[in-house]
């Protein structure tokens, strides 16, 4: 084994700002693990669970705004860092993936440990690079190090993944190494996000912008990751635009409750925009996505310091614009514009009142707990909402602005909501964080907590009602038997035992002052606050709220 070669790879990572290495266990792998493990110039996270693995580095590369690497052994442990590679592809983050493989046609032999690895991400990932068994080319390793770097910053960043056949033996006589100063070759063909708008496309846009009375701004998931929250904040204010916020988005809004305020719409020309301008990624509300669709002909252009976006509304982006273009003095104020804002603002304030009397009736439901913790959360916390109802029901209330949230919406699976959460609380351990989450998607990641480097700084809120309850508020389901069995997974299990296994605080909180009362603990250990739901009156308030009438 060439060790002068695989210990440039730290070095590597380091000069390209890598500040986290998850290193998973194996024997294949151990000249990555030992390369990356003797160098103390990035943090190594062990883990074991490759699949919880993927997601610790996820939140981390979130939190560190850098590229995260990841090392496995060959085989099935690859395999199983598929769901993370596809939620940082979609989430646009940028994670190394550095896997140790057999010599060619290991699978056919079926050696253990061996799968075909090639290509094995497909289109989750931005590309692949095979190095060649055991390494021993110096130019070479560069040639792939230095196209694997350029590709990952190379427009919108995501996972990339390199593989490392590697044959016996893989442990060196001298541990640790001595890691040379070599100069990392620069990398030269990057694209430098964000790109601006030019004076040109300006112009080209002014027309429009003149004309159109009706704009309105919509924020999805993340819109805060490319620009800053005020500047849009100020932009919307200044032109008084009516702004819709999806509660992951992490944008001030005037207007609450999105869901209750379309339903409400009774003359619809009133409010269909004639231009929508959107920010960020996917929203959580079907109601949203459904309205923006089927409201009729609007122009639509997208902020966004990548030239090729998604179009979450299935209509077409007319121009993806960009960064100076939120210069609030780059248009004129168009005064018709506050009509419309007025329009939207009054419709709002109704719904904020027909909301409060609604929910005021509500003594336990998962609705009023997960707006009691909302308001409760001290401000300057992290929020982490899992998939399923968390999100579902923090977007009916709103973001209360007093601190960040984050979740996994790239691809809403509910198999990485602890691993990400932790990953995130264990770079950012200055801030308290916390992960409300359901039961069925807290049990299916529990696996993050095998972890030696468990952060004192997380606080689990679980919202146990017994399954995934999700499917008995879609209608589909519901009229369908055996929905408990199938979709819920009724398992009427608890959580104490979880939290002993791994040595977590463990709580039960049965009423509202209680909850406030844990929320404003001084937590010193990762903690987990079980909240039990019967499923006495889970979708009737549910019903209630969507039938709420204004
Ligand atoms: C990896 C993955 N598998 C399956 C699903 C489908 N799914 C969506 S929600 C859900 C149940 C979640 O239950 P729970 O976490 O208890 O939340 P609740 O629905 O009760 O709010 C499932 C299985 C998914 N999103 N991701």
């Amino acid at each position: 084994m060439d060790y002068d070669i695989l210990n440039k790879l730290p070095v590597w990572c380091k000069s390209q700002g890598v500040e986290f290495a998850i290193l998973c266990g194996g024997s294949r792998s151990a000249p990555l693990t030992l390369s990356f493990g003797g160098y103390n110039e990035i943090r190594c996270i062990a883990a074991n669970d490759e699949r919880s693995a993927g997601f610790i580095a996820l939140g981390l590369a979130k939190a560190s705004k850098k590229p995260v690497v990841i090392v496995t052994t060959s085989g099935t442990a690859v395999a199983n860092l598929y769901p993370a590679a596809a939620e940082a592809f979609y989430q646009n983050i940028p994670l190394l993936i550095f896997t140790a493989d057999r010599e060619p046609n290991a699978a056919l032999h079926f050696d253990g440990q061996a799968i075909n690895q090639e290509n094995i991400f497909g289109k989750q990932v931005k590309g692949f690079f095979q190095m060649p068994v055991n390494i021993t080319d110096s130019n070479l390793f560069n040639t792939n190090m230095l196209a694997a770097f350029e590709l990952l910053y190379d427009g919108k960043p995501g996972p990339v993944h390199i593989n490392f056949p590697f044959i016996e033996p893989f442990y060196p006589a001298d541990y640790p190494f001595v890691y040379d100063n070599f100069i990392v070759p620069k990398l030269y063909k990057i694209t430098e996000p964000p790109y601006s708008t030019t004076n040109s496309v300006i112009d080209e846009l002014q027309p429009i912008w003149d004309y159109t009375q009706k704009k309105l701004l919509v924020c999805g998931f993340g819109s805060d990751n490319n620009y800053d929250k005020k500047q849009i904040y100020d932009f919307a204010k200044h032109h008084k635009i009516p702004v819709i916020a999806d509660v992951t988005s992490n944008i001030v809004t005037d207007l609450y409750h999105t869901d209750l305020l379309i339903r409400n719409i009774q003359d619809i020309d009133l409010f269909a925009p004639d231009l929508v301008i959107t920010i960020g990624g996917n929203h959580t509300s079907k109601v949203l996505k459904n309205y923006i669709q089927t409201t009729n002909y609007f122009h639509h252009w997208h902020i966004s310091p990548f030239a090729t976006e998604y179009d979450f509304f299935e209509k077409p982006i007319e121009n993806t614009i960009c960064t100076n273009f939120l210069v609030k003095e780059a248009f004129e104020i168009n005064v018709s514009q506050q009509d419309y804002y007025n329009v939207w603002q009054e419709h709002s304030n109704k719904g904020k009142e027909a909301f409060n009397t609604f929910i005021k009736n509500i003594s336990w439901h998962e609705l009023v707990v997960v707006k009691n913790i909302m308001e409760n959360i001290p401000v300057g916390a992290v929020v982490h909402l899992a998939n399923s109802m968390a999100v579902r029901w923090a977007n009916i209330i709103g973001n209360p602005q007093k601190f960040e949230i984050y979740c996994n919406r790239g691809t809403s699976g509910i198999d990485g909501c602890n691993s990400t959460a932790l990953g995130m609380a264990m770079a950012q351990p200055h801030k308290q964080h916390f992960l409300i989450t359901g039961d069925m998607a807290f049990q299916y990641d529990s696996n993050a907590f095998f972890n030696n480097d468990i952060p004192p700084n997380l606080a689990i809120l679980i919202l146990n009602n017994n399954g995934g309850n999700i499917f008995k508020l879609i209608d589909g389901p519901t009229a369908i038997m055996p929905l408990e069995k199938y979709f819920a997974n009724k398992h009427g299990l608890t959580f104490e035992y979880l939290a002993k296994h791994f040595g977590l605080d463990y709580v039960q909180l049965n009423n509202h002052t209680e909850l406030e009362t844990h929320l404003y603990r001084k937590f010193k250990k990762t903690s987990i606050a079980e909240i039990i739901f019967s499923a006495e009156n889970y979708k009737a308030v549910f019903d209630q709220y969507k039938n709420l009438k204004f």
